[in-house]
């Protein structure tokens, strides 16, 4: 490895300026830069935010903008290594969080980016997504797939609020984000039959065996079996070994959606674990309980409803600091698209 590459100052100015005055550059002054040997270079900080200081600013903004100068009302969750004005928790994923209040109607729209709602607080809170009318309760995971139709709703009381998690900052790179919008959906299936059908894992509705794989079979993950799921699976797991289910679809048994993937990890009483390290970036959102997480070395005190970033290549420890409750997290990554592009790697 020739650790000297030519500088710009190595060469002439006058060839340089030429270079430059014809939209061109020479690649050796910049060839470490944009391939570093070893590992990636990340400007993404490991990172928490608090949900007692997002959530008054989230109410706040309830009084200060009406949902109609809104159209979503949300507060971004913005790493600040890779700049605010960017809205990316990770080079990758952006993450919101969002309020409705009784009565509201956030309207019918449909994009390129990929998104899923995770509901954190209020009862009563629904999204509409392809006809399909889907409970918002805590925990709950929605899925808002590239091109379906979604609006979301409000028929409780209190402050209903989500994080949304979706692949904008991808989508929007390589300058294909937008959406459209439309008159509010006709709801033809009210009472999110596609939980239903898809109850248990490894029992399918007897057609789906002969039917064209749906891209989106399934819509909600209702977080009661997902505890469950995770309560099961530790009965069977070595202590210091994470407990960690995935989001699958039901019918094909791959990933949700094209670029992010989506699971839930418990730690045990006391437990401490660490994730093996990995090419793909994620956020970490707690659904209960506390702890503390070293991501990188660095240290951050988690309680419930907070949300961290996890840069690409990171380590990451996580410790639970109950040694009576079990602590809970709902992970968001770009595996998905780390293992499409053909680059998905797990380290040590
Ligand atoms: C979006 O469509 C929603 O549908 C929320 O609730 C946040 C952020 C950027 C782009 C589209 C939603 C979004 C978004």
């Amino acid at each position: 490895m020739n650790s000297q590459l030519g500088r710009v100052e190595d060469l002439p100015t006058d060839y340089y300026n030429g270079l430059k005055a014809r939209n061109t550059l020479p690649l050796w002054p910049s060839l470490r830069a944009v391939l570093p040997y070893g590992k990636p270079s990340r400007r993404t900080q490991p990172m928490l935010w608090r949900y007692a200081d997002v959530r008054p600013d989230l109410l706040r903004a309830g009084e200060l903008t009406p949902i109609e100068k809104a159209e979503r009302r949300v507060i971004v969750l913005c790493n600040p290594g890779l700049g605010l004005e960017n809205m990316q928790a990770t080079a990758s994923i952006y993450i919101g969080l969002q309020l409705i209040l009784p009565g509201e109607t956030a309207p019918n729209h449909r994009h390129t980016p990929s998104a899923v709602r995770f509901a954190i607080e209020g009862s009563g809170g629904f999204t509409v997504v392809r006809g399909e009318k889907l409970p918002m309760e805590k925990g709950d995971l929605i899925l808002t797939p590239p091109g379906l139709w979604h609006e979301h709703g409000h028929e409780g009381t209190g402050p209903v609020i989500w994080l949304d998690a979706l692949d904008l900052p991808l989508v929007y790179g390589i300058e294909a984000s937008y959406a459209i919008e439309s008159p509010s959906q006709r709801i033809d299936d009210p009472h999110n039959t596609s939980t239903t059908r898809f109850r248990q894992g490894g029992v399918l509705p007897y057609a789906s065996l002969a039917r064209q794989r749906n891209d989106y079979p399934l819509l909600r993950f209702p977080w009661r079996g997902v505890r469950e799921a995770l309560g099961e699976l530790a009965t069977v797991t070595p202590i210091g070994e994470p407990v960690h289910v995935a989001y699958i679809n039901p019918e094909t048994g791959q990933e949700c959606l094209p670029t992010l993937g989506f699971s839930a990890l418990m730690l045990r009483p006391g437990e401490d674990v660490t994730l093996r390290r990995r090419s793909a970036s994620a956020v970490l959102h707690v659904v209960e309980g506390g702890g503390a997480a070293a991501i990188d070395g660095t240290e951050l005190a988690f309680g419930e409803s907070d949300t961290m970033a996890v840069p690409t290549h990171a380590k990451v420890r996580l410790t639970n600091a109950s040694g009576k409750t079990p602590a809970y997290l709902f992970m968001v990554d770009d595996a998905p698209l780390h293992r499409k592009l053909g680059f998905y790697e797990v380290f040590d």
